[in-house]
């Protein structure tokens, strides 16, 4: 339990991309970990599985809509608040050079990864604050990406979104410095999860498990992990900024394969 909790209900976190993947992985931990889980995602319906199975609370939400994250925002204000946001919905969509790229793939990724984070984090930010008042702290996660801090060849549409998005987030930090909010950035390397390459490479399953052959990627379960981790330091403890690869992992474009 963080120590920022004070106040005798659980604490409420709020996981968008909850449907699968880091997302799921993350609402699944956290209501393992006793939490109150709001799990958003588009997908109503791996959304409600995921609420059978763990006890999470589903709402369906595309981060992309203003309607539908002022609905979210809405509803939690109406049912008990928000003590924390886990800013994960995002994604790759291609890997093209730069004179191939498709300009609507880029604005797809910047919607979702910059301007869903944008929306999300504007639309949550006063129950966040209204929290911290009772419970002594809220917190922001941001999800963003290796991808946020270097590019590789191909990957500058997805690579330049990341980058908006963990600069989005570092200004955040720093504007609300004084406040009792935390801004957590986690930059997850090579992370092995049902969609991400599939989604990437526009459904080529070939394609996408060749990203993963002969090391051993991070798993939803992994990234998981260390947000709840960086969730439940003490109060005064603010992970600014944590990146996770596996250990096969030298950097962006350097992966130490065998047998491949
Ligand atoms: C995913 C990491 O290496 O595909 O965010 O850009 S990478």
């Amino acid at each position: 339990m963080t120590s920022t909790s004070s106040s005798s209900r659980p604490r409420r976190i709020l996981v968008t991309g909850a449907s699968s993947g880091i997302g799921a992985a993350t609402a699944r931990l956290m209501r393992a970990q006793g939490w109150d889980v709001v799990a958003a995602a588009r997908r109503t319906n791996r959304l409600d599985a995921l609420a059978t199975e763990t006890g999470v609370e589903p709402f369906t939400c595309d981060v992309t809509s203003d309607d539908d994250v002022a609905a979210l925002a809405a509803h939690l204000e109406a049912t008990g608040g928000l003590d924390a946001v886990v800013n994960n919905a995002g994604g790759a969509f291609g890997l093209d050079r730069v004179e191939d790229a498709d300009v609507i793939g880029w604005q797809r990724m910047y919607d979702i990864n910059v301007l869903g984070t944008l929306r999300v984090t504007k639309a949550v930010l006063p129950l966040l604050r209204a929290s911290a008042q009772t419970t002594g702290g809220s917190d922001i996660v941001v999800i963003t990406s290796t991808a946020a801090h270097d590019t590789y060849e191909g990957g500058a549409g997805y690579t330049s979104a990341k980058h908006a998005e963990r600069v989005l987030g570092t200004t955040l930090r720093w504007e609300l410095a004084g406040e009792p909010l935390r801004v957590i950035q986690i930059s997850p390397g090579a992370v092995a999860t049902e969609e991400f390459s599939l989604k990437r490479f526009g459904g080529d399953q070939a394609r996408a498990d060749a990203t993963y052959a002969g090391f051993t990627p991070l798993t939803a379960d992994d990234i998981a992990d260390t947000i709840a981790w960086t969730l439940t330091r003490p109060a005064h403890v603010s992970i600014d900024q944590l990146t996770i690869r596996p250990r096969a992992q030298a950097n962006n474009w350097k992966i130490v394969r065998t047998g491949v």
